[in-house]
C-alpha cells in the first residue's frame, strides 16, 4: 500500500521490527492529529417574492441566529444576491437546506438555498 501524503501533524516514527524498512534509514510518518472534517456553507438567495420577516425567522429557527444578526444576514442576501447562512459538517449542511426548502414550500415562497464547500 502507499505511503498516506505527508502533513502538518505529521512526526517521524521508526519501522517495526519486520517491516522490511527497519533499519533501512528510511523514515516514516505517522498521524499525531485527527484530520478536520471538511465544512460546508449553507448559503441563502435573494428573490423578489419572499418576505424579509420570513427569512429572518428563518434564521432564527434554522440557524441559530439571533435577531440582530439575522437581520444583518438577511439585508445582505437582499442587496448581494447570496449569503452565508451557516457552515456545518455535510450532513448537517443538507438537512438545513431541506428544512429551508420545506418551510419555504409550506408558506408558497420561492426562497432558495444550497450547499458550497467552505
Ligand atoms: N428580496 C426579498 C424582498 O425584498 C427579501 C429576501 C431576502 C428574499 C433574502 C430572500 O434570501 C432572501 N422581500
Amino acid at each position: 500500500m502507499p505511503n498516506a501524503p505527508s502533513g502538518p501533524g505529521d512526526v517521524p516514527r521508526e519501522p517495526r521490527r519486520g517491516d522490511p524498512r527497519h533499519e533501512s534509514g528510511i523514515a516514516t510518518l505517522t498521524r499525531r492529529k485527527t484530520a478536520k472534517p471538511t465544512r460546508y456553507k449553507v448559503l441563502l438567495f435573494n428573490d423578489d417574492y419572499t418576505p424579509m420577516e420570513f427569512v429572518v425567522a428563518i434564521l432564527e429557527q434554522i440557524f441559530g441566529k439571533g435577531p440582530s444578526e439575522a437581520t444583518q444576514i438577511m439585508l445582505a442576501v437582499h442587496r448581494g444576491g447570496v449569503g452565508v447562512a451557516g457552515v456545518y459538517v455535510l450532513d448537517v449542511a443538507e438537512t438545513k437546506v431541506a428544512a429551508v426548502h420545506r418551510a419555504a414550500e409550506v408558506r408558497g415562497y420561492p426562497l432558495r438555498s444550497g450547499v458550497e464547500q467552505e
